[in-house]
This record gives structure tokens, C-alpha cells and sequence, in this order.
């Protein structure tokens, strides 16, 4: 370990953290200063188990050598290539890599560098995507309560999180929402995708009578809800969304940056769940979450009507200064190779049933009034403190830590999503953490 990360900085106050309650984190900061596949290491040199894949996007584990060696290389070999109207062997290698392993139909990639600007991109793209066929009346854009679609403008305008849309003013127009799936009182405690709820995807019905078809360009879901708190589609829902989208001419968007690139168990949720959506969007796995960077999947018809007008001139007035940057691009081979040589992107399927029974385990432990996993995601629900929501599960990530486990709370939630590397016995440990997690708290 380098010096420099031994150290810890004592003037913690210039830094204005993302997400995080900055003063109480001052108080008593929480660092890593290194990583090994499944493993964190503190600045007082503890091992703490990531439980979390980082933010959800370290799914072959950390500090892979193929990794670590293709972004050496090429940071020595060419570090910045311009994106528009220039290119670089490597983006155009990464394609190919990303379409061979997407959905069937997926067959173009635009990058981005994050999930929120993948977002973004593909809003833009469904509206443009009518305009260039001569719909231009199809602006409007469906999202759903409690979703989560990055932080830029337009995807807390589809996005359905409370906390990070009222403070910013009116937002998109012209947005509307379709009803969230959790349903307790009839799912709880199920294990994999719920029974009840697909008569929800109806709502989409009354929201094209209320607008006309003819007003909407897209919807867009995550198929699995995860930053509000792991929300699994009811059995049979996804599938209803996709065919009424089809009836009504409107775009379908699966928004897959925690769900691709084998979090559910398969490549992406539209191969887990056999429902191939017209745009993904995608961020977090692609690259490891080493470098930033985002990819967009589009069918070919999305992408060819736009290849019409004359040949010089640009067909989609969109793009990122690091669109497609080597480096990134070199990661996410690095990433992709990885992924294939350790199976990675199905694992999941493998360890799910035992995933499984060792988070429902933990039903009837103190605090806990759901339990929801699919592939290796797993969600606790804890009942809040009564006057203080969020304090419960947030003593639990703090003792969590402690004690030497990565989880990740989300109001009552505590989310769990460890990288794909990880074996039967740590994931033993992990839920033994959280077991006498919620065995010590209040
Ligand atoms: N869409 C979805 C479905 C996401 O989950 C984004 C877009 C935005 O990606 P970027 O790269 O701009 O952050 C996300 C990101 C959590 C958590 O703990 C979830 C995300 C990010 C950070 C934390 O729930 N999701
Ligand atoms: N702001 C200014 C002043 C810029 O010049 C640019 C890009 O050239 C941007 C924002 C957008 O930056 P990026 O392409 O990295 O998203």
C-alpha cells in the first residue's frame, strides 16, 4: 500500500459527498483504502466483506488482474481519443463485445459514462426516435413510483423517489407515472418474483386513454427496482408492460444498470425474464465499476431510422467529451473478459437457491417484515423506529461495518448485492453479520 493511503487527511471539509449526511460522516468517517475481490480494507486495516459490490457494480470482484493490467496498457498506449468525429480501435472492438452478448435484436451501443447520463440518452433517443418517423406528437415519457433512474433532470422526472425530485422544481413536463408493484400485504416473504400484482401493468392502459398513444414516446421500468429497495416484478407483469407497449406503437425502456451484466443470474434482466425491450440502458457492470462508463442497447430499427438524410451530416445530436473514452473502454474488455473466463455473467444462477434460503433465514429475526431476493439480490425489510424512519437500518449499516460486513440500507431496507465471485461460505458470513446485526440493534 501506498503511503498516501496510509494517511488519513485531516481537513475532511472541502469534499461535499454525494448521497451521505456529510456532518455526521465527519464526525466519524467510514474509509477504505484498498481492495481484493471480495474484500475491503479499512484505513485501520480491517477486512470488511463487500456485501454491496461497491454501489452495485463490482460484480467480478475487486482489483481483477485483467482489469487492472488492460487500463495500464492503454493509459501508456493512447489515453484520449476526441469522440465526435473521431475514432479509436477499442470503442468499435467493445461494441461488437457488448451487442454479441445483449439480448437478441440489441444490436447498436451509444456510451455514455454513468447510468444517469445512459438514462438521459435513451429518453432523448425515444423522442427523437419518433420525430425522425414523422411522429414528433410522441414526446411523453412514462416512468413509475418508486423508481430510480439516476439524478440528471430527466430521469428524476420519470423516476419515482420522493426525497430526490421535491427539492428541483417542476421537472420534465409532460411525464407520467404507472403505479410501483410492492404489495406487502399480499407478497411478503416471497421468495423470488411475486404471485400477485401484474393486473398493475394495466395501468398503462388507462394512462394511454387518459394521454392518447399518439402523446407518448416511452416508458421506461427498471425490471428489478433496486434503489428504492429491491421491488421484483409480479409474475406475468413485465411481460403485460411489453405487450401493451407494442399494441400502442410506445417505446419500451428497460433500465438494467444494477440489473445487467449477471446480477439477476443471466447477461441482463431481458434474458432472465424473456422480455426483450426496445432500449436498455446500462452503467455500473459494463466497466466493473473501475472507470466510469455507461452503454445504451438499441434495437436496429431504433438505430437505422435514424440513418436517413444526407451522409454528412450528424443523425443524433448527442454525445459525451468521454463517450467511448479508451481507457473506459479498455476496463470494460478487461471486465468482459473476466466475466467470461470465470462464467460469471450466469453464477448467479448457480448460487441463487442457496442465496435464497440464506436471506429467508433471517425471517423472524428482530425488526425484520420482509425478506425479497432474486439472483444475488436480497432485500431486509425492517420495520422503522417509530418518529425516526431510516435510523433502524441505518445503525445497521453502521454496526454492519464494524463488525467487518459492507451492506447497504436504502430508507428500512437493507439491499445486498455482492459481487458474483462470491462463494457458498462468505455468503454464510454475510448473513451471519446481519443476523447479529439485527440481534444488537434497538
Ligand atoms: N438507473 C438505475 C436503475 C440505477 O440503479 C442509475 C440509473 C444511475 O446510475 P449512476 O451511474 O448515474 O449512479 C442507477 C444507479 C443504491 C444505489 O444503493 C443505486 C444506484 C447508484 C448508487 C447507489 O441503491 N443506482
Ligand atoms: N459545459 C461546458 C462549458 C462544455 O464545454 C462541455 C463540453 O464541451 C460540457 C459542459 C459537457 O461536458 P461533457 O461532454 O463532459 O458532458
Amino acid at each position: 500500500m501506498s503511503n498516501r493511503l496510509k494517511v488519513t487527511p485531516n481537513d475532511l471539509s472541502a469534499f461535499w459527498m454525494p448521497f451521505t449526511a456529510n456532518r455526521q460522516f465527519k464526525q466519524a468517517p467510514r474509509m477504505f483504502v484498498s481492495a481484493k475481490d471480495m474484500h475491503y480494507t479499512t484505513s485501520d486495516g480491517r477486512k470488511v466483506l463487500d456485501g454491496t459490490a461497491g454501489l452495485w457494480c463490482v460484480n467480478a470482484g475487486h482489483c481483477r488482474p485483467k482489469i487492472t493490467e488492460a487500463i495500464q496498457q492503454q493509459a501508456a498506449e493512447l489515453d484520449y481519443a476526441p469522440a465526435f468525429q473521431m475514432g479509436h480501435p477499442i470503442v468499435f472492438e467493445l461494441a461488437n463485445r457488448l451487442v454479441d452478448i445483449a439480448p437478441k435484436g440489441m444490436d447498436h451501443v451509444f456510451f455514455t459514462n454513468s447510468g444517469s447520463e445512459s438514462v438521459e440518452t435513451a429518453l432523448k433517443m425515444a423522442i427523437a426516435y419518433h420525430r425522425v418517423r414523422g411522429e414528433g406528437s410522441r414526446t411523453r415519457l412514462i416512468g413509475r413510483e418508486r423508481g430510480y433512474h439516476g439524478v440528471n433532470f430527466g430521469g428524476i422526472s420519470v423516476g419515482g423517489i420522493v426525497s430526490n425530485r421535491k427539492m428541483f422544481g417542476t421537472l420534465l413536463g409532460g411525464v407520467d407515472h404507472l403505479p410501483h408493484t410492492h404489495l406487502p400485504e399480499q407478497n411478503a416473504f416471497s421468495k423470488g418474483v411475486p404471485e400477485h400484482g401484474a393486473e398493475l401493468a394495466n395501468d398503462l392502459e388507462r394512462l394511454v386513454t387518459l394521454h392518447d398513444a399518439s402523446t407518448i414516446a416511452a416508458v421506461i421500468v427498471e425490471p428489478v427496482a433496486g434503489s428504492t429497495g429491491v421491488i421484483l416484478p409480479p409474475k406475468g407483469y413485465l411481460q403485460k408492460l411489453r405487450e401493451i407497449c407494442t399494441k400502442h406503437g410506445i417505446l419500451l425502456i428497460f433500465d438494467e444498470v444494477i440489473t445487467g451484466f449477471g446480477r439477476l443470474g443471466a447477461p441482463f434482466a431481458a434474458d432472465y425474464f424473456g422480455v426483450t425491450p426496445d432500449i436498455m440502458t446500462t452503467a455500473k457492470g459494463v466497466s466493473n465499476g473501475v472507470i466510469p462508463m455507461g452503454a445504451v442497447f438499441v434495437k436496429k430499427e431504433i438505430h437505422d431510422a435514424f440513418m436517413t438524410g444526407p451522409e454528412h451530416m450528424i443523425e443524433f445530436f448527442h454525445g459525451y467529451t468521454y463517450s467511448g473514452n479508451p481507457i473506459a473502454c479498455a476496463a470494460a474488455l478487461g471486465t468482459l473478459d473476466t466475466y467470461k473466463e470465470e462464467g460469471l455473467l450466469t453464477r448467479g444462477e448457480e448460487l441463487s437457491s442457496y442465496w435464497e434460503d440464506a436471506l429467508h433465514s433471517l425471517k423472524g429475526e428482530p425488526h425484520v417484515i420482509d425478506i425479497r431476493n432474486i439472483g444475488l439480490i436480497g432485500a431486509i425489510e425492517l420495520a422503522p423506529i417509530a418518529g425516526s424512519p431510516t435510523k433502524r437500518a441505518f445503525s445497521a449499516f453502521v454496526k454492519a461495518f464494524e463488525r467487518g460486513a459492507l451492506i447497504r440500507t436504502t430508507g428500512d431496507i437493507i439491499a445486498l448485492s455482492p459481487p458474483l465471485i462470491i462463494t457458498k461460505g462468505q455468503i454464510n458470513e454475510l448473513i451471519d453479520h446481519v443476523r447479529d446485526v439485527l440481534r444488537s440493534i434497538d
